[in-house]
């Protein structure tokens, strides 16, 4: 059986985070002198099982504080997990495959087929992302923690594990990123502006109260080597999860505008205008599902577990029209619930499933690029998706789902592109229909994608058993 001890905690339960660093990095070529320094870090590695413990003994503080009337104390945990790419596990000289051919390339290599912008010379597409992510990267390590004073001292102790800054070095950061959970009223809420991390599976035997609404998928979706994980895999794979990590960039002043000069018809302004986003989305910013709210925003739903994953586009007329939602919001294509699901014969999503990770990065929008509706300052999202399978999981999301037109399947006219996240060949050409709900078979066209993709990686996050053993020397 499944022991939450022997997986990295940001997978299955996910590190508790306030702010997070991403360390990217490269291995020199003292290959064993890595696997060696690699066995100090393993004691540092955050297991599910130590997030699940720090998670129940914050809601037991809270609970003691609130009987006595005095504020929880305050439990921090420094987490850190580790992942290697395709290319860093061939630099180890680890030469079993792990069984996904996307992982196996390398997101540089997919970049084209996910969508991104890129030029072709002499045959070779090169997207247009930021240079550490057009080399390769070999691994990357992830530190959280509740504040950056924290994180640092975290990164210090794992600088002094690598000899970082010594001759006895054995890897060398090529790009460090840097996430921070939005202030105030936003913490939870991406830049644009909505709620997110409602949505995620519930993993067999893991969360075994799922709130109404939430599906549970098998433990193989997520882990390789269990139950519903379909392939093949080396023995030590097990309990390793994959992850697709991108770096998103958001134009949210940009967004913003758009939504403001495009209102739904037929109310005012700025009703008009909040209505837009959210049948982008799927969502109100307050979380409040469309599916279930579907002309104002509910916060105290938004805000509910109990209630604000309770839908499945499945309302009387919903799986047919575009009433209550667009068939291309981005909730809606990135998970469409019943209109596969309610199919005859149905198709099944769970092999679809990723959980998210995410974090924010960037300031906040000043009041100029608000003024101009002009970005200056980059911002966007960490995205970070665990699966069993990349090809079933994010390629599969972006690639068949967001960026084609005629996703959902069955559908009376083209729902278009997701968009929050579908890209285009040509990114001024996208176009949806259904945002108005008056009109539906309009389509809207979208003069640019507001979701930049600067770069990435597909990574595996391997057991905390094979860390031990197949990893280190
Ligand atoms: Fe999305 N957004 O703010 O608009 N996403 N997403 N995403 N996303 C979700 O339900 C967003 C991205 C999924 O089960 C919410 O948790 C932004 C990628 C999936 O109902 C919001 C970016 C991919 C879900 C956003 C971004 C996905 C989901 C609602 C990029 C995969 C769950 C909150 C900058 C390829 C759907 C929630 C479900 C939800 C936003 C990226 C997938 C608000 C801004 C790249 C599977």
């Amino acid at each position: 059986p499944l022991d939450l001890n022997n997986v990295q905690g940001d997978s299955l339960i996910g590190l508790p985070k306030k702010t997070q660093t991403y360390v990217f990095f490269q291995i020199d070529d003292n290959v064993k002198g890595f696997r060696t320094q690699l066995a100090q870090l393993v004691p540092l590695i955050t297991s599910a099982a130590q997030v699940q413990s720090h998670r129940a003994s914050i809601a037991q503080n809270k609970k003691t504080a609130a009987d006595k009337g005095v504020p929880p104390p305050l439990l921090k945990l420094a987490g850190v997990n580790i992942a290697f790419s395709h290319s860093g596990l061939a630099k180890l000289g680890i030469t079993d495959e792990i069984g996904d051919t996307a992982f196996d390339g390398g997101m540089l290599a997919d970049a084209q087929d996910l969508g991104d912008q890129g030029t072709t010379s002499g045959g070779t597409f090169t997207p247009n992302w930021i240079p550490a992510f057009k080399n390769p990267v070999h691994g990357v390590i992830l530190i959280s923690g509740d504040s950056h004073v924290t994180t640092a001292a975290t990164l210090l102790e794992i600088e002094k594990i690598f000899a970082v800054g010594t001759s006895n070095a054995t890897l060398h950061e090529v790009l460090r990123l840097v996430g921070d959970v939005r202030p105030g009223d936003e913490k939870g809420h991406e830049h644009f502006g909505f709620l997110d991390g409602i949505s995620q599976p519930a993993v067999q035997g893991v969360d075994t109260s799922p709130n109404p609404g939430q599906e549970t998928v098998s433990q193989g979706i997520i882990l390789l080597g269990r139950e519903g994980d379909t392939v093949t895999r080396p023995s030590w794979a097990l309990d390793g999860s994959l992850i697709a990590l991108r770096y998103l960039f958001q134009l949210v002043p940009e967004f913003d505008t758009f939504l403001k000069q495009n209102p739904i018809p037929g109310l005012p302004p700025i009703q008009g205008s909040e209505l837009l986003g959210a049948r982008f989305v799927g969502r109100w910013k307050s979380g409040a599902p469309i599916d279930i709210t579907p002309t104002q925003d509910n916060p105290a739903l938004g805000a509910d577990p109990s209630r604000n994953n309770d839908f499945r586009y499945a309302f009387p007329d919903d799986p047919q029209t575009q009433d209550r939602c667009p068939f291309a919001a981005h909730t809606r294509k990135t998970n469409p619930r019943a209109d596969l699901e309610d199919l005859s014969p149905p198709i099944s999503t769970e092999t679809r499933r990723i959980i998210r990770r995410g974090i924010q990065f960037g300031p906040e929008v000043s009041a100029v690029e608000a003024a101009t509706g002009k970005t200056v300052q980059g911002r966007g999202l960490i995205f970070v998706a665990y699966q069993s399978n990349i090809v079933n999981g994010f390629q599969f999301i972006q690639h068949s789902w967001a960026n084609n037109t005629g996703f959902p399947i069955d559908k009376p006219v083209t729902p278009g592109f997701d968009p929050i996240i579908g890209q285009a060949t040509d990114p001024s050409s996208r176009t949806l229909s259904g945002t108005n709900p008056n009109a539906q078979s309009n389509t809207l066209a979208l003069p640019t994608q507001w979701v930049v993709p600067k770069g990435g990686e597909y990574f595996f996050s391997p057991s905390i058993p094979a860390l031990k053993s197949t990893l280190v020397l």
